[in-house]
């Protein structure tokens, strides 16, 4: 039998709300009575909470490109004047050796001018476009940034290299055989794929069961992934194809096939295959693979299995006790206490203000966020997503991904309402710029307010008072599909001032083909024919810290254990005791950080021009979360160069317009040469000492692969976060004072019946929830 609903169950969500008259006082005496343990039939339903508006104090300095903005680029960018040379990028015959148009986007604006903008000092942010052409024609054939601009296009615009965004051996440059995996280098890469495969079919047919005759061959039952990344420094094309089984889920159904092809350059003739490894022994060349099959040399492995009904989703298995109930969720059922602006993707909740911006690299990013008015952030931003595997195959030991190359925000999925994000959050579509296009990924991002689920602060003072104040945070949430795997991402804007970035993954693994000689040392046997493959997981976060102003300073207090004497305990002698190094991040030569063992050093970022009443610098400290975990590898050849910001947990360096961002999507498969070469922002030396700071944070997970990766990744578990916390910030304490949803009992606040009656602050819960005896504040504070 199912259930009585619950009152506030979605059907009966529209139905008129109650006013404050229609509820029940219910007392002490009624409770002694058990006269509130009914559900009240015929009670009104909760409303669905309607978003509540709010004006942004400016327009959102970030726009994308419209559509009409786009259109007047292309036709700028093909007037014959500029002498580009430039093909359609939709002809179906478009060949590596064209130059083409491949992305345009508005150009992340300056810091110095979207400041100037939302402090009035400037009437608009200048609009530039930033452009990715493919130069497959030019001598030296790669792919090339530009920015084009100031828009709308006139006679004062111009194209210019964008090398102030990065500093990499070849400027906006990436040599091609290190760019893009667009369609004209796909078709030439099937083509010599389906070639070579065709030619062994029959043994890969033999040794296991996969046979690849080209993707739209109806012989065809394998699939093949272009391993990343793909060139060392743009000049050299190297790739080596898993072969899995074609089906929904190959990420979990590799065989023990891997082949090689050298893609280098615009020339599809020249693209060969390198080599071949069965069983880990290397071949040359088809011919090579042959004759050893042929002379029955091949010592089979195992197919991968053809049952993958363990990788199945659907519910199976007895439903559990209780199971057909509704799981708790959370409800606003008092109407959201959250303000949007849905035009300018503008933001206020309980103190908190900001704006937001969404771009086809990393998706979602906040700007000017301020709590009680006050700035604490200019930027913060996802970075990338990097993973790096490792395995006794040359696949997974050569694969490292920076998924900001396929486009993070390109990727974001719509959250399944109720599951991804609670029944009545507010969605926001995100709309960005997207090859030629403007794009609209429709409630792409999803924003709810959510219970901490704990009191932030709770106290008791025997038989005289007692206390407790509620834990509530907005959330605002993004998911993309990258893949194999889910990302979520949160980001947190507590009640108190503080601010949660959580992240977590979920989805397929990519599972190693299993091998009992490898002995579990490259992940543990996960099914019939595959292994957990170890990996790590990093995300970068840009933190440009701005407290109360811009010129800020990095502080570390270290946690230190010395020997001492001190006069009143002379029975003592020398005994160990403990004490503070207080020292401040002088300049950027020692600005890369690593987490402190045992979290015996505390990292805030201040203003020491802004003192608190006591004389202290205001400040927000960097409260280390779950998981702050940096690539292990420094020296591996596959994120050499372009893995620098994923190197050490945290780094602090000095903010400019053109040091923007701590990495690049093209520089993924560029390990040797990228756009970005993070550890060169250190190089100068700058000081840190009051100055703009930006900080760069790393979290992710060392993902020790298990059985329960299967079928997806537990997000519970895949899980890695970092809080930004006020730290000496409000003369009030804990700024959390001001907060109605707080209750107080005093010993000698009581009604006629002598029962201690709390102080809610005029906030009771709605009408339309129904509460039990239990659920009584009278009699709290007697039953002491
Ligand atoms: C609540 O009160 C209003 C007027 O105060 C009345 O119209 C309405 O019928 C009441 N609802 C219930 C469920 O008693
Ligand atoms: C223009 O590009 C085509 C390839 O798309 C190339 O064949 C041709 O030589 C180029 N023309 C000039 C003038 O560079
Ligand atoms: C593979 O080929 C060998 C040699 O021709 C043959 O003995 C064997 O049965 C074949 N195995 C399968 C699974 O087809
Ligand atoms: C596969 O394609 C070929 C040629 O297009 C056709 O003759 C054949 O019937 C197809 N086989 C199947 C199983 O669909
Ligand atoms: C394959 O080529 C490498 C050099 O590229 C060589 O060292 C190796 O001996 C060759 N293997 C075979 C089986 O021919
Ligand atoms: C496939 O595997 C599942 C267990 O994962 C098993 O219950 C099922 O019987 C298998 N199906 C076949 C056809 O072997
Ligand atoms: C969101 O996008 C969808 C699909 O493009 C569109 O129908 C809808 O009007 C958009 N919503 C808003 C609030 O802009
Ligand atoms: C304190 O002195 C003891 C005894 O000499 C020594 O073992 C210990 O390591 C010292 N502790 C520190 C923090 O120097
Ligand atoms: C942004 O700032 C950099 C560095 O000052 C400057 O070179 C660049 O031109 C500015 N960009 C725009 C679009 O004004
Ligand atoms: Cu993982």
């Amino acid at each position: 039998m199912r259930p009585e609903p619950l009152i506030f169950a979605l059907g009966l969500l529209d139905t008129a709300r109650a006013t404050a008259a229609n509820r029940t006082k219910w007392t002490y005496s009624d409770w002694k009575a058990g006269a509130i343990f009914k559900r009240q039939s015929g009670a009104a339903a909760c409303p669905v909470p309607q978003d509540v508006s709010v004006t942004a104090p400016k327009g959102t300095p970030f726009v994308p490109l419209s559509q009409p903005e786009l259109d007047s680029i292309v036709e700028w960018l093909g007037s014959s004047s500029l002498g580009l040379n430039l093909s359609d990028p939709s002809s179906p015959t478009l060949a590596m050796s064209d130059n083409y148009i491949s992305h345009i986007e508005i150009l992340k604006p300056n810091k110095t001018d979207v400041t100037s903008y939302l402090s009035g000092d400037s009437n608009s942010v200048p609009r530039y476009a930033r452009v990715v052409i493919n130069e497959g024609a030019a001598s030296v054939p790669g792919v090339v940034q530009y920015y084009v601009g100031p828009l709308p296009i006139s006679d004062s615009t111009t194209m210019r290299p964008l090398d102030y965004f990065y500093n990499g051996p070849n400027g906006p440059k990436v040599l091609y055989s290190g760019g893009l995996f667009d369609a004209p280098r796909q078709r030439a890469v099937e083509a010599i794929v389906a070639t070579t495969m065709a030619s062994i079919a029959d043994i890969t047919l033999n040794l296991t069961g996969l046979a690849y005759y080209g993707s739209d061959d109806n012989r065809t039952n394998a699939e093949y992934f272009v391993q990343n990344p793909y060139s060392t420094d743009g000049t050299t094309g190297v790739t080596w194809l898993p072969w899995r089984r074609r089906a929904p889920n190959p990420w979990d159904q590799p065989s023990d096939l891997y082949v090689s092809f050298g893609i280098a350059g615009t020339d599809a003739s020249l693209y060969r295959l390198r080599m071949i490894v069965y069983n880990l022994v290397v071949y040359n060349s088809t011919d090579d693979f042959r004759a050893a099959w042929s002379a029955g040399e091949i010592t089979k492995t195992p197919n991968p299995t053809t049952n993958d009904s363990f990788l199945d989703k659907d519910r199976t298995g007895p439903v559990r006790d209780l199971e057909d109930r509704f799981a708790p969720t959370v409800f606003n059922l008092d109407g959201n206490r959250y303000r949007v602006d849905n035009d300018n993707k503008y933001l206020t909740y309980m103190g908190w203000s900001f704006y937001t911006r969404f771009d086809k690299d990393v998706g979602i990013q906040f700007y000017d966020i301020r709590f009680k008015g006050e700035s604490v952030l200019y930027e913060l931003s996802l970075q990338d997503a990097l993973v790096q595997y490792a395995g006794n195959n040359p696949f997974q030991t050569g694969t490292a991904y920076s998924d900001r190359f396929y486009g993070i925000g390109a990727q974001a999925v719509r959250p399944i309402p109720g599951y991804d994000c609670p029944y009545h959050a507010t969605y926001w579509n995100a709309t960005f710029n997207d090859g030629t296009s403007l794009r609209t990924i429709d409630r792409a991002i999803c924003i709810f307010e959510t219970d901490l689920g704990t009191p932030l602060t709770r106290h008791n003072v025997y038989g005289q008072w007692e206390q407790s104040t509620k834990g509530s945070k907005l959330v605002v949430r993004m998911i993309a599909t990258l893949g194999n795997y889910d990302y979520l991402w949160d980001y947190g804007f507590a009640v108190d001032g503080s601010l949660a970035v959580d992240a977590r993954a979920s989805g397929y693994v990519q599972a190693n083909y299993y091998r009992p000689d490898d002995a579990g040392r490259w992940g543990p046997r996960i099914g019939e024919t595959i292994s957990g493959t170890m990996h790590t997981h990093v995300m970068n976060f840009k933190a440009d810290f701005d407290l109360v102003d811009p010129r800020n300073s990095f502080r570390r207090t270290d946690l230190v254990v010395e020997n001492v004497t001190q006069p009143w305990y002379p029975e003592r002698g020398v005994f160990e005791t403990m004490r503070y190094d207080i020292g401040d991040i002088a300049s950027e030569a020692s600005g890369l950080l690593d987490l402190p063992p045992n979290g015996q050093s505390m990292y805030t970022v201040v203003n020491k021009d802004r003192p608190n009443a006591w004389g202290e610098p205001r400040g927000y400290r960097i409260v280390p979360g779950l998981s702050n975990v940096y690539l292990p590898s420094r020296n591996s050849p596959f994120f050499l160069r372009s893995g620098e910001h994923a190197k050490q947990a945290f780094a602090v360096s000095r903010q400019h317009d053109t040091e923007p961002a701590s990495t690049a999507a093209l520089s993924g498969n560029v390990p040797e040469a990228p756009l970005v070469e993070f550890w060169d922002f250190f190089a100068d030396d700058e000081s840190l000492d009051q100055e703009d700071l930006v900080v760069w944070a790393n979290l992710g997970m060392h993902h020790f692969v298990r059985a329960e990766d299967l079928p997806n990744t537990l997000a519970a578990e895949a899980h890695a976060s970092l809080l930004f916390a006020p730290q000496n910030w409000g003369d009030g304490g804990e700024n959390t004072r001001d907060l109605a949803n707080a209750v107080i009992y005093r010993a000698d606040d009581t009604n006629g019946a002598g029962v201690v009656v709390p102080e809610t602050n005029g906030v009771e819960a709605p009408a339309c929830l129904l509460l039990g005896a239990d659920d009584e504040l009278l009699g709290v504070f007697e039953d002491q």
